[in-house]
């Protein structure tokens, strides 16, 4: 990437903003680019582009819509390894889970693209005779996104591909700790010859651009995904205005081990989960229930396997755990170290930040294991976002299920145990939006909805086709062929 400041993506033109803020590489420290801190007016000026520009794309047949999304995940492919080093750059992740990161959107735009040819509605027998009835999806108009660092491209793709498929135009405020995914992927749309002002990206912080959004009287729809309490904040305003509001706000996710599991696949499923992307995953695997007569053998073997772990830069061969993504979340994460000493819990594994060599310039966190917590221990209940996972030994399966929905958020949920029956009862029981078998706690895939119950959001879903939920409305459409006025539910009688 050439560019050393970004510009915002604003009615399909590229505009500085005269206040700008650094943005460094949290493996090395390195100042990367310098990303626009907009304010009221680039919203204002994005909306009003965006509203002339849906009237044009909502008449746009949506097949035609699509083969732009079409055009977007060609593109996105034949610059995938060019898009993944820059995701590893800005956001830490390693380079292999940046390359999935990138082809979960490839994926998006793909699937999306062939809702282009569905967006399925239906048709419905009238109760009059000669009367035809149906529902439709319907754009809802200019849409605001705004999305976290963690996964800066995918999690814009799971909510943008959908919003513009169906017709909408969209206002997109990236995180600011990682804007480079979002000028790329808007110089794609760009290319891809989406017209000008069916995406407009506003750079800045959530206090101004993410206040200018969802405050705007133009803006119908606001997809979050981020923190409990921005996302609460968010849901507030957004409940005073009417405005419809789409939340993703985390997990506090468990991996259970019951008995009869097979061990080793256990032990994989819980380090990719856990450890992988240094734990910041809205479904990353914080809590193991295990059951009490395996835990000092799943012990044993975790910490065995965390030894294989090598920490440092994801653009380095064999990294499998990259840094934390600034100091703010390092220190959050001691805290919560603190905490769980604190309260009890016995640390089997490290629970220090990394210095030295070259961990001084980076924000690095030994990946940590806490064992004997109990279910109610801050350390178990709360979100961490860090490469931290605490054992919580059980007597019984129906513990094990009560013990995972005991917290208030309800993401991911998985069970690794060779009982059928139990797997059966576990994937009915457990309450989360996203239930695995014999898997880790991460991995969903684009085309089932991503959510989930209590504290996570407020009961939509990014990706699926559900997605379309969010950024449509349902119309129903009566068409009288009988030739005169036929009076519903009095005629009938007649
Ligand atoms: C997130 O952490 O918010 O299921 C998204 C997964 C990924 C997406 C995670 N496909 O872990």
């Amino acid at each position: 990437m050439e560019e050393k400041v970004l510009k915002n993506f604003i009615n399909g033109e590229w505009i500085e903003v005269n206040e700008q803020t650094a943005v460094y590489n949290p493996a090395t420290g390195e100042e990367i680019v310098h990303v626009p801190l907009s304010g009221k007016e680039e919203v204002d000026r994005a909306v009003e582009a965006a509203k002339l520009a849906q009237k044009e794309w909502a008449l746009v047949p949506a097949p035609q819509r699509a083969e732009v999304l079409y055009r977007v995940g060609t593109l996105m492919k034949e610059k995938k390894e060019y898009l993944s080093k820059l995701l590893t750059m800005e956001n830490g992740k390693v380079l292999e889970e940046a390359r999935g990161e990138v082809q979960e959107g490839i994926d998006m735009a793909y699937y999306m693209a062939g809702e282009g040819r569905r967006l399925f509605g239906q048709t419905t027998p009238a109760e009059l005779r000669d009367k035809f009835a149906m529902s439709q999806r319907a754009p809802i108009g200019v849409v605001g996104i705004i999305t976290p660092w963690n996964f800066p491209i995918a999690i814009a793709t799971w909510k943008s591909f959908p919003a513009i498929v169906a017709g909408n135009a969209v206002i997109w405020k990236p995180a600011t700790e990682t804007p480079i995914m979002a000028y790329e992927l808007a110089k794609i749309f760009e290319e891809a010859g989406l017209p000008k002002g069916v995406i407009n990206v506003v750079f800045g912080s959530g206090n101004t651009v993410g206040d200018a959004m969802v405050y705007h009287d133009d803006i119908r729809v606001i997809s979050f995904t981020g923190s409990n309490d921005v996302g609460r904040e968010i849901a507030a305003a957004c409940g005073k205005q009417l405005k419809k509001v789409s939340l993703e706000m985390g997990g506090k996710n468990a991996v259970i081990v019951m008995d009869d599991a097979d061990l080793d696949l256990a032990v994989e499923g819980i380090i990719w989960s856990a450890f992988g992307t240094s734990g910041q995953r809205c479904t990353a695997c914080s809590r193991v229930i295990v059951h009490e007569s395996v835990k000092e053998e799943l012990e044993g073997r975790l910490l065995e396997a965390m030894q294989d772990l090598k920490i440092g830069d994801g653009l380095k061969d064999g990294i499998r755990v990259g840094p934390i993504i600034n100091q703010a979340g390092l220190e959050k994460i001691e805290r919560y170290i603190e905490i769980g000493k604190e309260e009890g819990a016995k640390l089997l594994a490290g629970g220090n930040v990394l210095a030295g060599g070259d961990f001084d310039k980076g924000y690095y966190f030994a990946p940590t294991l806490f064992t004997d917590a109990t279910s109610t221990m801050r350390i178990a209940q709360e979100e961490i976002f860090g490469p931290v996972v605490s054992l919580i030994p059980v007597k019984t399966f129906e513990e094990a299920i009560e013990v995972n929905n005991s917290v208030t958020y309800g993401l991911s949920s998985s069970i690794f145990t060779r009982d059928v029956n139990r797997v059966f009862k576990a994937q009915r029981d457990l309450d989360t939006g996203i239930v695995y078998v014999n898997a880790g706690t991460t991995g969903a895939e684009i085309h089932l909805p991503f959510g989930g119950t209590k504290g996570t959001g407020n009961g939509h879903r990014d990706s699926g086709v559900q997605a379309l939920d969010v950024f449509t409305e349902w119309k129903a459409v009566y068409v009288d062929f009988s030739g005169k006025l036929q009076r519903a539910q009095i005629d009938v009688e007649e």
